[in-house]
């Protein structure tokens, strides 16, 4: 049983986790989970025998090594520890944690810096898709000081641009499993999508919601009729989906959207799948920006679209708002996406379990 290995503690976007090198982890996928459990301190609410935040956005692990595929430079692969259940699940990528994949690749020496900004082509095993980071390396380091702004994380940092391209279907093997804008679920109008993250989204006020709570009023006891619902629907969706059985599976993520409030293109809140989402996950805004793009989805119907094949769409959450920007081809399909994540290093060492 392996009791140590060597981390680097970071924020990526909005999450935060221990970023390993694969070679510093077991290969036996279960020693590896136990082990992961142990560094984390899961199963436990409070995390408290070990590095977690009590969150799953501060519950997630990157695992990194040098590609050997064409023109990629790294592999990354998401865990994400679940708080209170003894689960470590590949199921889903992590678009925030990814923020941080390049920069530690770079630290690491799995690839040179390549001038002021080095571009790190990044292969997401979770779902075979891939990823360009651009990373600020003035004189050959990585650099985590910047102007650039989140919102959901104080303070401003340097700017880390990512760009996704063909991320249709990642998990769920189509942009729409099954095929339809629109299912009827439990009486609810939803479209069960994929940009990136399996996703099923619907009007807020269709489950008894505004869209516009906080996330403590989204994981209060007035709510919990709301929540009840929203897991039927995700229990009856999950095999629809391609996704099989998801009780146990932190996908797919339940987006409520809502009109807009604050000049964005659409109001966003989001359960990962049980508890609220913060703010919203990278490649879960880019799934329910799409689907705002989706005609005749209750997306598409509480939303403001700009015009033209290149499109902004500021997704707004309960921290702020994300924007996406999205290219779109002659029959409307969305073919790249790109948006703005920081990171920072917060610790290097050895975690112990
Ligand atoms: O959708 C949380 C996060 C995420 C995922 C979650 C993410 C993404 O904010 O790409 O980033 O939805 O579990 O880190």
């Amino acid at each position: 049983m392996m009791v140590s290995a060597p981390v680097v503690w970071m924020r990526g976007g909005t999450s935060k986790g221990g970023y390993f090198l694969a070679k510093d982890l077991p290969t036996d996928v279960a020693e590896r989970d136990a082990f992961l459990l142990g560094v984390m301190g899961s199963p436990d609410p409070r995390q408290i025998d070990g590095m977690g935040g009590a969150d799953p956005l501060t519950s997630k692990v990157a695992v990194v090594k040098k590609s050997e595929r064409d023109g990629i430079d790294v592999d990354y692969l998401f865990l994400q520890v679940f708080v209170d259940k003894p689960l470590v699940s590949d199921q889903q990528n992590c678009g925030n944690i990814l923020a941080g994949v390049g920069p530690f690749a770079i630290e690491r020496g799995l690839l040179a810096a390549t001038g002021d900004e080095t571009r790190v082509s990044i292969y997401m095993e979770n779902t075979g898709q891939v990823a360009v980071a651009t990373v600020e390396t003035p004189g050959g380091a990585v650099n985590y000081r910047g102007d650039a702004r989140i919102d959901g994380v104080p303070g401003s940092h340097a700017p880390i641009p990512i760009e996704f391209r063909d991320t249709a279907g990642s998990s769920c093997g189509a942009l729409l499993p099954t095929g339809n804008a629109v299912d009827v679920i439990e009486g609810v109008a939803c479209t069960l999508i994929d940009n990136g993250m399996p996703c099923i989204v619907f009007k807020a006020e269709d489950v008894g919601a505004t869209g516009y709570e906080t996330r403590e009023e989204l994981e209060s006891d007035a709510l919990a009729p709301v929540r009840a619902k929203i897991e039927a629907i995700r229990l009856a969706a999950g095999p629809m989906m391609n996704l099989g059985d998801v009780t146990d599976k932190s996908v797919p993520k339940m987006t409520l959207v809502a009109p807009p409030k604050n000049g964005g293109a659409v109001t966003t809140r989001v359960f990962i799948p049980h508890r609220a989402h913060a703010s919203i996950g990278v490649l879960g805004a880019v799934t329910a920006a799409t689907a705002c793009l989706v005609k005749g989805s209750p997306a598409a119907e509480v939303a403001n679209i700009p015009e033209g094949p290149r499109k902004t769409l500021a997704i707004e959450h309960p921290s702020g708002e994300m924007s996406c920007v999205l290219e779109v081809n002659e029959d409307g399909e969305v073919v790249s996406s790109a948006l703005l994540r920081t990171a920072r290093k917060l610790m290097e060492g050895t975690v112990y379990v």
